[in-house]
């Protein structure tokens, strides 16, 4: 077994799809061992996407995740990382495949529902951001 992040993005929370997306994960197969509702300030996104600081989209990107707020979820698997990918779809909508996440919730590129980390290493580091190793215990 291993773990992923995802985070439920503010267009999803906001248009009321948390709970559809939540169960499309359960479904698919994941356990969700942790999970917050949180507001993140513009320096927590910023850091959060630091790998695009320099991409043309990072401004909006930084507005858009502090927008509303986000559901962070640890996700446990087998092979968590590429499952989860592959749960969510392409980065654009339009170019996701049938029946993911993204297909069924993104609005566009930027606007997308969810995020998943992209490595095992990245998860790790991601997970970390959002919990605490009491929280990832259950112990509070
Ligand atoms: P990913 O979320 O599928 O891993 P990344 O390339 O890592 O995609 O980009 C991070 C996030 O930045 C995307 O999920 C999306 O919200 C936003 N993003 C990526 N490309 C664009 C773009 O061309 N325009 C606007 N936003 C973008
Ligand atoms: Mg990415």
């Amino acid at each position: 077994m291993s773990q992923t992040l995802a985070i439920i993005k503010p267009d999803a929370v906001g248009s009321g799809k948390a709970g559809k997306i939540l169960a499309h994960l359960e479904d698919a197969g994941f356990t969700v061992r942790a999970m917050k509702m949180v507001r993140l300030t513009k320096a927590q996104a910023g850091a959060f996407y630091e790998v695009h600081r320099e991409r043309p989209f990072y401004g909006e990107l930084v507005e858009f995740m502090t927008s509303g707020p986000v559901i962070p979820i640890v996700l446990e698997a087998d092979n968590a990382v590429a499952r989860l990918r592959e749960t969510i779809g392409a980065t654009d909508p339009a170019e996701a495949a049938e029946g993911t996440v993204r297909k069924l919730y993104a609005e566009s590129k930027g606007r997308n529902a969810i995020h998943a980390s992209d490595s095992d290493e990245n998860a790790r580091a991601e997970i970390a951001f959002f919990f605490s190793r009491s929280e990832l215990l259950g112990l509070d």
